[in-house]
């Protein structure tokens, strides 16, 4: 359909866009934008690719975007947008060991039976970490037992870390996770980070400790290992697999160690799980 004033290029164009609606190059370009834009967006903690899908949607494509509709963030957003440069450093492993110490100390002082252990890359040995990940267990906290009052001991720990400056800001808090952001106090130039606490049944402490450490590729190889040996292992658990396949009661383990044992592995120390 050449018309006079319309080349080749332009006339198939239109031929494409009275056949079809749209033009596929345009498509495209629209397609790397929206993926662009969910890329930026998803900087930001707790938007995720979903998330970011839906802003753009609604033509929120960028971070300057978000900060004008501050309104529709839900609590962890706004915290991931206050933090996001801050969150996105990593955290060298002086400063992780800084940051340590000052878990372990107020925990102690709060609570002497109160068990905490820094797992996540940190305690695989790394040289720098993306956040902090503690579990904590109490030895009168066993799964079975429906009366312990978990909430209370992790808002316990969460509000002694809060008065010691550690603690600026809490995303959520329920009965056995805290997910919140701390500081090293009283040091200039330190930053804003990631911190996870959750509290762990007695019983299932070690196979939370190996589940935590990870790495996650690590976990997923050893998972696959217990499969063969015919057990299920989880961040809970490890667990027979009957010839059925249906899984039998927990099996009672009291270090990594028997973890290990029981599916037979050699021990893997926590630096040598960096898969
Ligand atoms: N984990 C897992 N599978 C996932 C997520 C986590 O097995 N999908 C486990 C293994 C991880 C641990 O939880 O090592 C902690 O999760 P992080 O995302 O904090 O990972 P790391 O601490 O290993 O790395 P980073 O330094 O980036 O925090
Ligand atoms: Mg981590
Ligand atoms: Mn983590």
């Amino acid at each position: 359909m050449c018309q006079p004033g319309i080349g080749d290029k332009i006339g198939k164009k239109i031929d494409e866009f009275i056949k079809t609606g749209k033009l596929e190059k345009l498509e495209k370009i629209r397609a790397d934008d929206s993926t662009k834009a969910i890329q930026e967006l998803t900087r930001v903690s707790g938007i995720g690719p979903a998330a970011a899908h839906k802003f753009v949607e609604d033509g929120v494509v960028s971070l300057e975007g978000l900060k004008k509709v501050q309104e529709r963030l839900n609590h962890h957003q706004k915290i991931g947008l206050k933090y996001l440069e801050e969150f996105e450093k990593r955290i060298p492993r002086d400063e992780m060991l800084q940051l340590q110490e000052i878990i372990l100390k107020k925990i102690e002082k709060y609570d002497k039976d109160v068990i905490p252990t820094v797992c996540g890359s940190f305690r695989r040995g790394a040289s720098s970490s993306g956040d902090i990940d503690v579990l904590v267990t109490h030895p009168s906290f066993v799964s079975t037992d429906t009366d312990f009052d978990k909430k209370a001991l992790l808002r316990g720990i969460v509000d002694t870390l809060t008065k010691a400056g550690f603690v600026t800001d809490s995303i959520s808090l329920g009965d056995t996770k805290f997910m919140g952001v701390c500081i090293l106090p009283k040091s200039e130039k330190s930053l804003h980070r990631r911190i996870d606490i959750r509290l762990i049944p007695n019983d299932q402490y070690f196979c939370g400790i190996l589940y935590f450490t990870g790495s996650d590729e690590f976990n997923r190889r050893m998972r696959h290992e217990a499969l063969e040996k015919g057990f299920t292992l989880n961040e809970y658990s490890i667990r027979p697999l009957g010839s059925t396949g249906v899984p039998g009661e927990p099996i009672p383990v009291s270090s990594e160690q028997d973890i290990f044992e029981i599916i037979g592995m050699d021990y893997k120390e926590p630096t040598e799980r960096n898969l």
